[in-house]
């Protein structure tokens, strides 16, 4: 392979067209009822979801932008039930050495009001996981092809993801079991890929409640120079 620069892409006209400023109040305003109901669940219901949707998801995901345009994600849904399982076993076994004195006392405490613990059976409950890999580099044939940006861009796909889920009407739980390196030997994939997220979907269980937390407003996080 030779180390020449790669030719400069064909181009192609934007597919774009202009709002007037009340279109974009109410796009803006639409997109924002959806947004602000998102909430992280922890109690799914077993009830099963389409697997069209869950594809469709993952397509808004894949439209997200990233450095080079290297696209240095992959994305699992696990359905099968031996698969949860085993991927509950196994972040239940990490979980429990977090919970009992991996973590600080420092982050124990910040996350005592969300009263986590070990036990993940939301992990065999929902109908779907969905494992989100990174991908710091890739093969092309014994050649090494870096990535960059990568933390960026499979942050920005992963919320596209949360996003679509939700706008469908399913819920979501944004879980990071810790160190998630059993995802990729359950799910065998290869060295290259790297457990970004893991996020269990579904339908919240019958009369779920969700900690009352507030987001800050946008005054609080909003500087305008
Ligand atoms: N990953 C652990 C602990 C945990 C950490 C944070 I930061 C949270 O916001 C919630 C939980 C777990 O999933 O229990």
């Amino acid at each position: 392979m030779s180390d020449e620069p790669a030719p400069a892409h064909p181009r192609e006209p934007l597919d774009y067209r202009r709002p007037t400023p009340d279109e974009m109040r109410a796009n803006i305003r639409a997109f924002h009822e959806v947004a602000r109901r998102r909430r992280s669940v922890r109690e799914f219901s077993s009830d099963d979801v389409p697997d069209d949707v869950l594809r469709a998801a993952v397509a808004c995901a894949a439209t997200a932008p990233s450095g080079a345009n290297m696209q240095p994600w992959t994305f699992v849904v696990v359905r099968d039930p031996t698969t949860k399982r085993r991927i509950r076993e196994a972040a239940e076994d990490e979980e429990k050495l977090n919970y009992s004195g991996r973590m600080p006392e420092e982050w124990l405490r910040v996350l005592a009001p969300l009263e986590t613990d070990w036990h993940k059976e939301f992990l065999e409950i929902a109908p779907a996981l969905i494992v989100i890999f990174r991908e710091d580099y890739h093969l092309e044939g014994d050649r090494r092809v870096q990535h960059y940006y990568v933390p960026e861009s499979v942050g920005i796909a992963s919320g596209l993801l949360l996003a679509a889920l939700n706008a469908a009407g399913l819920v979501t739980l944004t879980h990071t079991p810790s160190p998630m390196g059993f995802l990729r030997e359950i799910l065998g994939r290869p060295a290259n890929e790297k457990p970004f997220l893991l996020i269990p979907v579904g339908y919240p269980a019958d009369g779920v409640t969700v900690p009352k937390i507030r987001k800050k407003g946008v005054d609080e996080i909003l500087i305008w120079k």
